[in-house]
């Protein structure tokens, strides 16, 4: 058994310097903040070895204790070795110290990776300052103030919008064409939605009703060339949505034919549309077989049915996407939020249990 103490600028220093020289067996027995002017962490650490393994290996053998002594001895190291045994498995978090652990946790409870949370709990002195650091985190994605200035205002390098929503089926796609289109009309803007329906699956009743209650034309395409010539056709128009059927993103020739939309050169901005309310592993791996496709902008439906918001940090922070919008319900027009990145970090914090 080693014990040794280490101290660096953060954790993550201590912790590298730990692996280094005690390398990847060793175990944090404990860590401190050191405050003062030049503040510091300090952390104790400790590795294990096979005693006796070790003392058989070395060329000048100790002098062998006496026999009471000796058990004694291997007892209480076995008791260390279960103790650090326990320490090992209950991961990273067991070394931060009390105030950051409590941090910890709660990021865990909002479904925050653990690494993720583990450098932001280092950064930050208390709750508050985590919500600066996760909103400053996200705000480097721009957000959806360039989404809105994008999408609205007419006096960007586009003289028009073609907007293209995709993402898993379920995920909100054709509600959310109806919302925007609505929300576009109520600002004056001529509107046209455009349904791909690559597999002529037929599942175009629905946009077909909203488009009717909105009152503005619907075009069904089947292809990419179809499309060119619909986007043409609407050319009086300010804005176009785009809506497309959800497939399997693990296809590769649904992901193909999605492909095959951007060789036109049509400038569309794409959507990429995830539910909250699904499971984290299922966005990441969502995203991964999106991500092909020129993704401009994530944004998250059903915020109002999940029960922890943690993936749209993590999701933000691995991808490094801007956040077009949430949206917040079923209702159209409405239930939609051009929500700032203080107010989303909020959300993200607020939701869930304390
Ligand atoms: N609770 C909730 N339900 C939503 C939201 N957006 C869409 N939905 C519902 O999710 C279901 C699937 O939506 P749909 O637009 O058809 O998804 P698509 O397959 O991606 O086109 C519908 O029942 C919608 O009413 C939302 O923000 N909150
Ligand atoms: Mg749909």
């Amino acid at each position: 058994m080693k014990i040794k103490k280490f101290q660096a600028r953060t954790f993550s220093e201590a912790l590298s310097c730990v692996k280094k020289e005690l390398g990847d067996d060793a175990v944090i027995i404990s860590s401190e903040d050191r405050k003062g002017s030049r503040p510091y962490v300090e952390i104790t650490a400790a590795v294990d070895y096979d005693v006796e393994r070790y003392d058989s290996k070395s060329s000048a053998p100790l002098a062998a204790p006496p026999a009471g002594d000796l058990a004694e001895l291997k007892n209480e190291i076995r008791t260390l070795r279960e103790c650090i045994e326990s320490m090992r498995n209950s991961g990273c978090e067991m070394t931060l110290p009390a105030e950051r652990k409590k941090m910890f946790y709660f990021l865990r409870e909002k479904s925050i990776r653990d690494d993720y949370a583990l450098h932001l709990v280092e950064r930050a002195k208390d709750i508050d300052d985590l919500e600066m650091l996760i909103s400053e985190d996200m705000s480097r994605t721009k957000f959806f103030d360039s989404f809105r200035s994008s999408v609205w205002d007419m006096s960007d390098r586009y003289s028009k919008r073609i907007v293209m929503l995709i993402g898993p089926t379920g995920a909100g796609k054709t509600t959310t064409v109806a919302k925007l289109a609505s929300k576009a009309v109520k600002e004056g803007r001529k509107a046209a939605i455009i349904g791909v329906d690559t597999f002529k699956i037929g599942a175009i009743e629905q946009i077909r009703i909203y488009s009717k209650m909105i009152g503005i034309p619907l075009d069904i395409v089947s292809d990419a060339q179809e499309l060119k010539k619909s986007v043409k056709k609407f050319n009086d128009k300010d804005i176009l949505l785009i809506d497309t059927t959800g497939q399997n993103p693990k296809d590769e020739q649904y992901i193909k034919n999605l492909k095959e939309i951007y060789k036109t050169g049509l400038p569309i901005e794409t959507q990429l549309l995830m539910s909250v309310s699904s499971d984290g592993d299922f966005l990441m791996d969502t995203y991964k077989h999106y991500g092909a496709l020129p993704v401009d902008y994530i944004a998250f439906t059903k915020t109002d049915e999940a029960v922890k918001l943690g993936s749209i940090y993590n999701l933000c922070r691995t991808y490094r996407k801007p956040v077009a919008y949430i949206t917040t319900g079923q209702r159209v027009p409405g239930n939609i939020e051009f929500i700032d990145n203080r107010k989303l970090t909020n959300l993200i914090l607020r939701t869930g249990s304390a």
